[in-house]
């Protein structure tokens, strides 16, 4: 049998940053003007540099600290590398205290372990792109193989505001310390606070981009504008899939009213309510298909959810699923129960782009197009971002993840994550400089 090549790690990097984001408006809020991620960048002997991408909130920089020391000096070849990292992210788990679960949150119940194994995703990743370049293979060769030679993304549209709202002394950060006005992001995309405003944001996604599909973010409003929302996006698209997701924000009763009016439009409804026992008892009662990245966000979950039927597509993130080996498990499991998969994201950059795109190219039964947020950045920590040609983006054959590390963009943003205060996505907080008695919507 011949032998798998091996790598050799030198040295493990964790550098915090902190990208600029537009106020998106979602259940929980509105999102801040800096959005915290952690860029991971493992050394080989061979003198190779591979790159992931995560989270970057506080629970996750002190994992990952803790995570990086343990992979210098490991040796590893793509058949040990996911035990390995699997390893260090169960011995960190393991050492916590707090093995509590906090409720709710825009991706389901979070737990040390859902946390770990975030943080676990980015150092395969960037070992995946170490072995990747060193052996001449794409990632996805290294995963098995692509099966297409492009991946399909829909657009993301948010209800938004024009800007982030000014006190006039500056916008709060973390403790209530002032980021100064004039270092806010701006753009040029304006406000989307109504079903006109949605259908404008929606086409100049496809202008821009060429998407073929939406996912709408709801839970902002009243379900009745959000379905006119979807009822204007198919009609201004005829035959274009339209999803809507509020993120939880209904009862039973309300997600029942909302699919049954969208029954024949919509190609999904995500997460129209909270919990696996919720979502089963709506699904019982639509012929539309339901589809979660809230509950069924790790292994243990499946069982439950599929037995009651609860979900029909489950929407992967490779970060919080443990990885792009993690996220393949996942799909053969649904392909197994006849359960549907695609993506999801949150607020990201290139390198988390391409790791998606890599593993997307893996899966065969990836139907739907995967979510992302990247047109609502503006600047990227690699060296040529990703463009997006009819709403998709090429399986790169080049090596590794077949992306460059811009190293004076990663210096900058981590500069302003030196200079800022922002050091946790808290959406409430930022929704609630403009209005303080705002608490989270229910319907
Ligand atoms: O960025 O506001 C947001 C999204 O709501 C995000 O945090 C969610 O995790 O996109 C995600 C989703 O599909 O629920
Ligand atoms: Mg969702």
């Amino acid at each position: 049998m011949r032998s798998q090549p091996m790598t050799k790690i030198t040295e493990v990097r964790v550098t915090p940053i902190l990208i600029s984001d537009p106020p998106l408006l979602n259940i929980q809020g509105v999102h801040q003007p800096y959005a915290p991620r952690l860029i991971i960048e493992v050394e080989t002997a061979a003198g190779v540099l591979g790159l992931g991408e995560t989270y970057g909130d506080t629970d996750f920089l002190n994992l990952a600290n803790e995570f990086a020391p343990r992979l210098v000096g490991s040796s590893l070849s793509v058949n040990d590398l996911e035990s390995t990292v699997r390893q260090c992210a169960e011995q960190i788990e393991l050492s916590r205290i707090d093995t509590g679960v906090r409720a709710g949150g825009l991706r389901g119940a979070r737990t040390i372990a859902k946390t770990a194994r975030s943080v676990a995703s980015a150092f395969e990743v960037a070992i995946y792109d170490a072995l990747g370049q060193e052996t001449g293979l794409p990632v996805h060769a290294l995963l098995g193989g692509k099966v297409r030679d492009s991946v399909e993304f829909s657009a993301y549209l948010f209800y938004r505001w024009a800007e982030h709202p000014s006190t006039g002394s500056g916008s709060s950060g973390e403790g209530g310390s002032e980021i100064p006005d004039e270092g806010l992001p701006k753009d040029d995309w304006g406000a989307a606070l109504d079903p006109e405003g949605v259908v404008a944001q929606a086409r100049r996604m496809v202008r821009d981009y060429g998407f073929g599909s939406f996912k709408l973010k709801g839970g902002v409003f009243e379900p009745a504008q959000e379905v006119a929302a979807v009822k204007a996006l198919a009609e201004a698209f005829p035959g274009h899939p339209v999803r809507l997701d509020p993120n939880g924000a209904w009862s039973v009763a309300t997600s029942l009213r909302v699919a049954a009016e969208l029954e024949s439009i919509a190609e999904y409804l995500e997460d129209p309510t909270t919990g696996t026992e919720q979502m089963a008892e709506v699904a019982r009662g639509t012929s539309l298909p339901l589809a979660t990245n809230m509950c069924v966000t790790s292994f243990e979950e499946i069982p439950h959810a599929f037995a009651t039927d609860a979900v029909q597509v489950v929407l992967s993130d490779h970060h919080y699923w443990g990885g792009l080996r993690a996220t393949q498990e996942l799909a053969a499991i649904c392909r197994t129960f006849g359960v549907g998969l695609s993506m999801h994201s949150n607020t990201h950059l290139g390198v988390s782009l391409a790791a998606m795109t890599q593993v997307a190219a893996t899966i065969p039964t990836l139907r739907y197009a995967c979510d992302t947020h990247r047109p609502w950045q503006t600047e990227d920590v690699i060296t040529e971002p990703h463009t997006f040609v009819d709403g998709r983006l090429p399986v790169t054959d080049a090596p590794g993840l077949g992306v460059e590390l811009d190293h004076d963009q990663l210096h900058r943003l981590h500069q302003r994550w030196l200079d800022l205060p922002i050091r946790d996505r808290d959406d409430a907080a930022a929704i609630r400089r403009v209005h303080p008695n705002w608490t989270e919507p229910r319907w």
